[in-house]
């Protein structure tokens, strides 16, 4: 079994560089519990991520990792799955790489259903450019890109992946990581795309939503919920002003994306090999 040890990278002189008391400091470790509690082999564990405080993960966990371009961890963390579809593939994603630059993948994922789970970094705001307002910032917050206030109203990442077709939707906190660790556990169990939206106080950049606000305001998905109920599930995804719902809110058997390709079935795309593809009749075809 791999153990948190193995997971550490301080051993091979690499340690996160965030700021002290930073939330992604959780989910750092709820990650490194998961892999660990579910015996995932970290050579076929891949972690893949875009650009941001929070995408810094794939550095810091001792598992097989790819840093791609902010707005274009979906992408990348799909042609992975769908060359190797038997690697266990985790994505992850600030809120402004996965509801900003990134909306167009992060529907289309979902929509495909993408057999990966999705960790979203959500603190309201661009960490890693020093705090520019997100698509999920607070109306009103004052921000450096928005010294008047934030006027748009925010993005409902939850409400929005419900509707789009994510087959498991939850909600973390960075604050609770025995909570977050078991959300991905069960995300890595599911077959298709999960989506954990983890609230993750950015103690830099965004003093109001901080440890304290997310405290007064969360509580635990009641053992009634029903996951397979959507017009319960977006009751509970449109929570937020008074109380935030922690837990998995909509969940759902469906084909995923590989299941659909009959080709997959019984190797990887990877296993096919190109070398015994003629490609010299389709260049004619362009000549
Ligand atoms: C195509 C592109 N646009 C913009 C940037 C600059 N940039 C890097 S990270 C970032 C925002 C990060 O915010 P978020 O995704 O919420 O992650 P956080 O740092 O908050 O964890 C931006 C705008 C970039 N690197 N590439
Ligand atoms: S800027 Fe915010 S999100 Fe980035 S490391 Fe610092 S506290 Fe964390
Ligand atoms: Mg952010």
């Amino acid at each position: 079994m791999v153990s948190l040890q193995d997971l550490d990278t301080t051993g091979v002189g690499r340690k996160p560089d965030w700021c002290p008391g930073c939330g992604n400091f959780g989910i750092l470790m709820a990650m490194k519990q998961a892999v660990s509690e579910l015996e995932l082999d970290p050579k076929n564990t891949v972690l893949v991520s875009g650009i941001g405080c929070g995408p810094k993960m794939p550095l810091w966990v001792n598992v097989s990792g790819f840093q791609s371009l902010h707005g274009r961890t979906l992408p990348v963390a799909a042609g992975i799955k769908l060359a190797n579809h038997k690697l266990d593939v985790f994505a992850t994603s600030g809120d402004g790489d996965a509801y900003g630059i990134g909306t167009c993948h992060f529907i289309h994922a979902m929509r495909r259903n993408i057999d990966m789970v999705y960790i979203v970094h959500n603190n309201q705001v661009y960490g890693l450019t020093q705090g520019q307002a997100s698509p999920t910032t607070d109306k009103g917050m004052h921000t450096k890109s928005t010294p008047f206030g934030v006027i748009e109203v925010p993005m409902r990442p939850l409400s929005q992946a419900i509707v789009t077709g994510a087959t498991f939707v939850a909600r973390g906190f960075a604050g609770d990581i025995p909570h977050l660790k078991s959300l991905i556990v069960e995300a890595h169990k599911h077959r298709g795309f999960a989506l954990i939206d983890v609230l993750q106080p950015c103690v830099t950049f965004n003093k109001i939503n901080t440890y304290k606000w997310f405290q007064d305001k969360v509580y635990k998905v009641s053992a009634d919920h029903n996951p397979s109920d959507k017009m319960e599930a977006l009751k509970l995804a449109e929570q937020w002003d008074k109380k935030i719902p922690l837990g998995v809110y909509y969940q759902e058997e469906k084909p995923t994306y590989n299941d659909e390709l009959p080709q997959l079935a019984d190797k990887t795309l990877r296993e096919y090999g190109v070398e015994d593809v003629n490609i010299a009749p389709l260049m004619k075809e362009y000549e």
